[in-house]
């Protein structure tokens, strides 16, 4: 079935993006579908530019639209003040700055009562076994969006052994090129290419504990 909303995000159609998400907020869709609708659109865009039918500006417009996007969703999203005990380290790999995905699984994880230390992008695999050390993390979130970083993750999962603290943690991970061999790959325990099932798993983690 067409996707009126992903096509006008995949056509980097700001105005109509926008107008879409209004009406399907007022439509009852939730926020998450909204953001997959988005999520999907933005894929095309990705496609697009590497047919070279699209250019960086047109990754930049996409990424302005999705902005905009999670400003007028943010009003819209339960939110839970309870905490629910459970901390959590996340950062993009180095050598990769995007966040947007990143950003919005935060943006829920908070929601839902789960306290987030943000370590931002381009985040080495020392820095996150520091945090992991530090903030005594019983979840690490890790994203990818650039293929080629994906052996950083590999560098993390070893890190971490070395360190003592493989079983004190649970790795997720998350991002456009994310599949089962990587999990396989790089030793992670979960991976998710869509909030959906990224919520889905750490609710899962939050059962086992
Ligand atoms: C927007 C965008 C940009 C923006 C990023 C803005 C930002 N602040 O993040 C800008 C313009 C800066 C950019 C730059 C570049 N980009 Co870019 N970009 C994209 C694009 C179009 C969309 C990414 C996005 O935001 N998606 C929307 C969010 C909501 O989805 P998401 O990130 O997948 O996140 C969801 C899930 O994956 C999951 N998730 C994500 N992280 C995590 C983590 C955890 C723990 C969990 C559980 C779940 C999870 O949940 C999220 C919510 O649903 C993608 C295309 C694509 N297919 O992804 C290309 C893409 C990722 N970019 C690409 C490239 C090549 C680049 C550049 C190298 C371009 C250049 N020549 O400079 C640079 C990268 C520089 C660098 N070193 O990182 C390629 C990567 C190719 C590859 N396979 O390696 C892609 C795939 C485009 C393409 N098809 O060629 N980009």
């Amino acid at each position: 079935m067409e996707d009126e909303l992903q096509i006008a995000m995949a056509d980097l159609d700001e105005e109509k993006t926008l107008m879409l998400v209004e009406e399907r907020i007022q439509a009852g869709y939730t926020s998450m579908e909204i953001i997959e609708s988005c999520r999907l659109g933005v894929e095309i865009v990705g496609e697009k530019y590497s047919d070279s039918h699209y250019y960086l500006s047109d990754l930049i417009m996409s990424e302005e639209i999705l902005k905009g996007v999670m400003r007028v969703l943010e009003p819209y999203i339960p939110v839970n003040s309870s905490e629910n005990g459970q901390t959590i380290v996340m950062g993009t790999i180095e050598g990769d700055i995007h966040d947007l995905g990143k950003n919005i699984i935060i943006y829920l994880l908070r929601s839902s009562g789960f306290q987030v230390h943000d370590l931002g992008v381009d985040v080495k695999p020392e820095q996150f076994i520091q945090a992991v050390s530090e903030t005594k993390a019983t979840i690490l979130g890790i994203s990818v969006l650039i293929s080629f970083c994906v052996g950083s993750i590999k560098n993390v999962v070893d890190l971490l052994v070395d360190a003592g603290l493989r079983d004190k943690v649970k790795v997720v991970i998350g991002g456009y090129p994310v599949n089962r061999q990587v999990k396989e790959f790089t030793g992670a325990d979960f991976y998710a290419n869509d909030v959906t099932e990224a919520l889905k798993i750490y609710r899962e983690i939050l059962d086992i504990k």
